[in-house]
């Protein structure tokens, strides 16, 4: 096992991956900017280093200076966390050649999944059910173009190669605005990512988002822990999400996670990952790969009982998963709601100074947050200062004690969407399960009137 790790991240995540290090008697190094000096993830690590003024660009996305403070501090590992330099390939290959270990897979496995188009490619080879769309990129031939959109049948969606997670994407319901959408897609592509290349997909009009958690060994052993529904988004900013998802039949979701855990074997894959899948008439078509541990990791943690963080540590120091798929159960109910630091119905973000903090607690209750009382929220980074999650035998379960640790839930000084979480646990057709991932947005239109 490592001595000591450098995490290259902040709030929540980096005493998340702390707390990690800490039961497995690691020693945690942390970067940070200035707007973070008072930070509790600061004043709880083993060691702290400033690493540039609060801009992201200067601070959290300096590679030279996340790199250099692990030279200096004497590192043996570096934990990404989620966002920043979490699935740039191009990171974790500098780490790599500087000599430390990058926690999370191979540059090479980063580059392919951070292609979607590759990354599909991949995955239809290894047997993961996608979206039916154009074999790869598009060619530059509009006729060509037509006749892929007439196979596929209308509305399709076009999306950027390197886009993901909802960017570079156009619906086009009609052969007529097909070419002009292809061009202006393919030119944002250009601009944003570097990369114009677009491919095709049929759009599927009301799905649900479902995905999958595995866990990778270098030796060959793959596993899955279960599934999350995440469909209670907006913007492509998720809020709430729960394991398991509600109402989806037990074998389906036993194939589609078998075939991810058959894929991540069949690519050398290492590490966590999460196979995204679009869900609908009890079909799952699978769209992205995140390389890296996610936000709503914790509800999957809570029904499996794996430490996802600690394992992600234990297979980049080159251990074997501990267990095997038979040995992987999940049980009981798991919600999570994010707690962002905003309006809570017009999302306009909402930093500034935390004049009161007190958290839920009781059976079944687990808070990740590294916020508190006087903790001053900047206005640099995203509005997420915590996740509030519940575990329950049941799914009625879980809702009850997600309303009351909701209602014990005290945050002055800032706006947060404690109120929107509390309306929709209340919500008949939340309670019901199985809304799909426009339910949100109308929801809050209906809300309005
Ligand atoms: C889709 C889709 C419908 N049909 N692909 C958005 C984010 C990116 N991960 C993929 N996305 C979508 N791809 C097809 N073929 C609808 C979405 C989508 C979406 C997906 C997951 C969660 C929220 C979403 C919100 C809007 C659109």
């Amino acid at each position: 096992m490592f001595k000591k790790i450098l995490i290259a991240n902040r709030g929540e995540i980096a005493l998340r991956i702390q707390r990690a290090c800490r039961e497995l008697g690691v020693k945690s190094v942390v970067v940070y900017s200035e707007a973070d000096r008072d930070a509790k993830y600061v004043r709880l690590a083993d060691e702290a280093v400033c690493i540039g003024p609060a801009p992201s660009a200067q601070s959290y996305l300096n590679m030279p200076a996340i790199i250099s403070t692990a030279e200096v501090t004497d590192a043996e590992a570096i934990h990404p966390g989620y966002g920043f330099l979490s699935e740039n390939a191009n990171f974790a290959e500098r780490v790599e050649k500087s000599g430390f270990t990058f926690i999370g897979p191979t540059p090479e496995s980063i580059r392919i999944m951070g292609d979607k188009v590759a990354a599909k490619q991949a995955m239809i080879k290894s047997g993961v059910p996608c979206v039916p769309g154009s074999e790869g990129a598009l060619p530059e031939d509009p006729k060509e173009i037509i006749r892929i959109a007439r196979a596929i049948g209308y509305p399709v969606i076009i999306k950027a190669a390197g886009g993901g997670g909802g960017r570079g994407m156009r619906v086009v319901h009609t052969e007529a605005a097909l070419i002009h959408a292809v061009q202006t897609t393919r030119q944002e592509a250009g601009a944003a990512f570097g990369n114009p290349a677009v491919y095709m997909e049929k759009f599927l009009e009301n799905p649900r988002h479902v995905e999958i958690q595995i866990l990778a060994d270098e030796h060959k052993n793959a596993v899955w822990l279960g599934e999350r529904d995440c469909s209670m988004q907006r913007r492509h900013q998720k809020i709430i999400e729960e394991a398991p998802a509600p109402g989806i039949p037990r074998r389906l979701i036993d194939r589609v996670g078998d075939r991810c855990a058959a894929a991540c074997k069949k690519i050398g894959y290492r590490g966590a990952g999460t196979f995204e899948f679009l869900y609908e008439n009890g079909e799952f078509y699978f769209i992205e790969m995140n390389t890296r541990v996610q936000v709503e990791h914790p509800v999957t943690e809570l029904v499996s009982g794996i430490d996802i963080v600690q394992m992600q540590i234990r297979v980049a120091a080159g251990e074997k998963l501990p267990f095997t798929q038979r040995q992987v159960q999940t049980r009981g109910h798991a919600i999570e709601c994010r707690i962002n630091a905003e309006d809570p119905y017009k999302f306009t973000p909402s930093p500034g100074r935390i004049t009161m903090w007190h958290p839920p607690g009781g059976p079944g209750v687990r808070v990740d947050s590294h916020a508190y009382t006087n903790y001053f929220v900047p206005p640099h980074y995203d509005s997420m200062i915590g996740k509030i999650i519940v575990y329950g035998d049941s799914r009625e379960q879980a809702l009850a004690r997600m309303r009351t640790a909701l209602d014990e839930t005290v945050i002055e000084g800032i706006q947060t969407n404690i109120p929107l979480h509390r309306e929709l646990m209340v919500d008949a057709n939340f309670i019901e399960g199985g809304t799909s991932i426009h339910y949100l947005e109308g929801w809050l239109a209906q809300r309005k009137r």
